[in-house]
């Protein structure tokens, strides 16, 4: 029966893109649901992108690359997913649709590329690499042209742009141990808004910008925090790292690195713990998708 489907299925799509004589469709995808998580998983013997829903139910595998692929992060609407790739022995942004179509190498570069994060009108995508001298904060056209670099004087990653467009966050170690660092999108006005003795890292905007998850080793274990945008105002939430907000803001999923890691859910104001994967495989760097476009 499946067969048959599938068979069924070739030869409707195989009609429609010799009637397009493309294989780029014109039409808008569709963008997935508000609940839905991307993330990688282990279930398949490496590193992949899937989507599940918020209960864990898995939606779609992205991704089919015996190398690592994780590190997923939504276009603002919705449609299409970058994530990080070590297909090149470098490492670089990838991107792919919602439906798993549409693969591209975004940045083909012979030095690290990763820790994409799209502008809200989606135009362009901020990443880090060590392309040049040190690590730096880098932004590029969503389709991979442009680059251009915005940070210098330390090893910094893991850039975030909020989704009202005015800032970007980032991790740095240009203070001597790692921090949340906060800029204009051109670059300008870098601050560090933790200034703490721990490793302060992998800073997530709430969908209304005024608070800022992260993970911090400051008492001890890896645990993920939230902020306001000043840097005050610091809570603890979990134990676990690479936060992301629900876009409703009232949740956020996270990695707890137990063996294998597990993606759990807490409430953004604290309370509500729980495991969403369960399984006897990897789950890691979960990326809530954004509200759906209306
Ligand atoms: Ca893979
Ligand atoms: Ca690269
Ligand atoms: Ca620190």
């Amino acid at each position: 029966m499946k067969a048959l489907v599938s068979i069924l299925v070739s030869i409707v799509l195989g009609g429609l893109l010799t009637s397009v004589g493309s294989a780029t469709p014109t039409h808008p995808r569709a963008s997935a649901p508000a609940g839905t998580i991307a993330f990688a998983g282990g279930r398949d013997g490496n590193p992949e992108i899937y989507l599940m829903t918020d209960t864990g139910r898995i939606l779609r595998r992205l991704t089919r690359d015996p190398k690592y692929d994780a590190d997923p992060t939504w276009s603002p609407d919705g449609r299409r997913i970058a994530f990080y790739s070590q297909r090149t022995s470098s490492g670089e942004v990838f991107v792919v649709n919602a439906d798993g179509t549409g693969l591209k190498n975004l940045t083909r570069n012979p030095a690290h590329d990763g820790g994409a994060s799209w502008s809200p009108d989606g135009q362009s995508i901020v990443f880090d690499s060590d392309r040049a001298s040190g690590a730096g904060i880098y932004v590029m056209r969503a389709n991979g042209t442009g680059v251009r670099r915005l940070t210098t004087g330390g090893t910094d990653s893991d850039p975030a742009w909020s989704q009202d467009g005015s800032a970007i966050a980032f991790t740095s170690n240009r203070d001597g141990n790692d921090e949340i660092y906060v800029m204009k999108p051109d670059g300008s006005g870098q601050t560090n808004i933790t200034n703490a003795p721990g490793a302060e890292a992998q800073p997530a905007w709430s969908p209304d910008g005024r608070s800022l998850a992260f993970t911090s080793d400051r008492t001890g274990a890896k645990a993920v925090y939230v902020m306001d945008a000043q840097g005050e105002h610091v809570r603890k939430l979990a134990a676990g790292d690479e936060p992301s907000w629900s876009s409703d803001g009232r949740s956020i999923a996270f990695t707890r690195e137990t063996n294998p890691p597990d993606i759990w859910v807490v409430n953004a104001a604290g309370g509500g713990l729980r495991n969403i994967t369960r399984s006897r495989f990897a789950e890691f760097t979960p990326a809530w998708a954004p509200a759906k476009r209306r």
